[in-house]
């Protein structure tokens, strides 16, 4: 591997500098930002992985090109580990340092200070996949992790445009390719089918009631999900979906007044179209990894929300049913995860009326699936949507040994482990979890008005703060307190004291340049309120 070749390439794709000496961090779903800031990025990232897929035996590493939730204008460069789940946390680090090299030859001394370092042998092969969601910024992004896979003599494959699930899908498929623990088929196509044929086998013998309509945040999801749903039948599941908001041909329009962010921050349903009272209605957003369902009710107009603490809770309560009747319960262990973001009304559920353990960790996927890997069963949503649940191999393995006993069990262990297939294990991908709720709702006999029914959430708000320097802001407790700037936790305790049942925090976003507020109340006008003033404390601690 040549020195120069690395100079020559990364002189393509330079990278911009920050105003002020400030330097790039990897954030909660790696860098994101400005698409025109991203290319040196990428580039580097591209480096990055090659040493990462070096390191571990050449396994392949995966290259999401997103912006999930955010403008069309921005974009997002976010790696995967061999099995599906995110960049091992120390690696930020490598990818930070990669990504901060002022210049083209300290870039290539870096990466190949990193591959001593970390003894990583060069000489090796490695192997790196992509994939893009329709942001049109992605095809150049794209370019600059094949040209530094090239450089580095790393394989490249380019899937192309993908939602960020079958992006970490493929990338777990070709690492188990071939093995006993094989994830599934190498290919788009691969993913739908085993999606669907998981799918029929939990509805087996159940019917969906009443017609589903996606809105797709005019992102990937729309186009992948009108793929998928090619392979489904209805008529053996009764499941009638109508997607829309699923045109990416006009690439101003994504996540714009629609998608799973839109509802849940606003805490309404996209205006158009209108959503017709009673219907059943959902919305992924720009990548289709969260999920957000809503109905209104027809007899009063209200408008609810069943945002990742209501997927979790039913989710949690339906497998821990299965468990109960499959003969299995006190022999898996199965835990929820949350973020501070959870409404509290959710945790008291999970606690006290489902019995089953609660951790809290801080935002990002990353940390929720870390966490979910200790219980047998480990179902982490956060509040926004993004989410799955993960089954271990012990728990698969005892689907698979135990012998049922009656119709009754035989029946609850089939779910069980067509579940485990269906839902997307590597990360949360809102196309499956979808179908999760369905198979849920159709297997409880359920309509969203008893899903409504399970408890009733908190009133609460989330605002966004616009900062001088969002970096003031440093959390602790996972993310339930601020240690810095100090004295601005005093201000919010004070604060929150005056209000009934109330809990609010403030944090710096990791994917957009702007701080966070978060508050509780047992009342709408009190929840508003208090998220008002911590808002006005932030801002006044935020900086010029
Ligand atoms: C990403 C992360 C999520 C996180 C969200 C917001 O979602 O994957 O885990 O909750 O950003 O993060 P923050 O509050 O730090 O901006 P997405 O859907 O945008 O990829």
């Amino acid at each position: 591997m040549e020195r120069d070749s690395i100079i020559a390439a990364s002189q393509k794709h330079d990278i911009v500098a920050l105003p002020d000496g400030k330097l790039y961090t990897y954030g909660t779903a790696g860098f994101r930002m400005a698409a025109d800031l991203l290319e040196g990025i990428a580039f580097r990232v591209g480096l990055l992985s090659a040493l990462r897929s070096r390191k571990l035996s050449g396994q392949a590493i995966g290259v999401m090109i997103t912006a999930s939730h955010n403008p069309a204008k921005d974009n997002g460069v976010k790696i995967v580990d061999p099995m599906g789940d995110m960049l091992e946390q120390e690696w930020e680090v490598y990818a930070t340092q990669l990504v901060n090299c002022p210049t083209h030859e300290a870039l290539a001394d870096t990466f190949f200070q990193l591959a001593e370092q970390l003894k990583v042998d060069l000489k090796s092969g490695a192997k790196v996949i992509a994939g893009r969601d329709t942001r049109p910024s992605g095809i150049t992004l794209i370019q600059a992790l094949s040209d530094a896979c090239t450089a580095t003599k790393t394989s490249f494959v380019d899937y192309k445009i993908l939602t960020t699930p079958q992006l970490h899908y493929l990338t777990r498929c070709v690492n188990t390719e071939g093995t006993p623990s094989s994830y599934g088929e190498v290919s788009e196509v691969g993913y739908y089918k085993k999606i669907n044929s998981a799918w029929e086998r939990a509805m087996k013998n159940k019917k969906v009631n009443g017609s589903l309509t996606v809105d797709c945040a005019n992102g990937v999801g729309g186009p992948k999900l009108n793929e998928l749903l090619k392979y489904m039948d209805p008529s053996k599941t009764g499941l009638e979906t109508k997607v829309v908001n699923d045109d990416v041909l006009k690439p101003e329009i994504l996540n714009l007044d629609c998608g799973a962010d839109f509802v849940k921050t606003r805490q309404r349903a996209p205006p158009n179209p209108k959503p017709v009272p009673g219907g059943r209605w959902c919305s992924l957003d720009g990548d289709a990894d969260r999920l957000i369902y809503y109905w209104i009710d027809p007899e009063t107009t209200q408008f609810f929300m069943f945002d990742g603490d209501r997927i979790a809770t039913l989710a949690a309560s339906f497998i821990a049913d299965l468990f109960r009747t499959a003969g299995l319960d006190g022999e898996l262990r199965i835990g929820v995860v949350q973020t501070a973001y959870a409404n509290g009304a959710s945790t008291k559920y999970v606690e006290q009326h489902l019995q089953l353990p609660v951790v809290c960790t801080p935002t990002g996927v990353k940390h929720l699936h870390h966490a979910a890997c200790a219980f047998d069963i480990g179902v982490y949503f956060e509040a926004n949507g993004h989410g799955t649940v993960l089954f271990s191999t012990d728990a698969v393995q005892t689907f698979e040994k135990k012998q049922p006993q009656s119709p009754a069990q035989k029946e609850a262990l089939d779910t069980l482990r067509a579940l485990a297939d269906l839902i997307n294990q590597t990360v949360g991908d809102a196309i499956s979890d979808m179908l999760m709720v369905e198979v849920i709702l159709a297997h409880k006999g359920w309509g969203l008005r008893d899903w409504a029914m399970t408890y009733q959430d908190l009133p609460n708000r989330l605002v966004r703060v616009e900062v001088g320097n969002k970096d003031l802001f440093q959390t602790t407790d996972a993310e339930r307190k601020l240690s810095h700037p100090l004295g601005c936790q005093d201000e919010i305790d004070q604060c929150v004291k005056k209000y009934t049942n109330a809990r609010s925090f403030a944090r710096a976003s990791g994917t957009e340049n702007a701080c966070r507020v978060y508050a509780e109340a047992a009342t709408r006008s009190e929840a508003d309120d208090l998220a008002n003033k911590v808002a006005h404390i932030v801002k006044t601690y935020g900086g010029a």
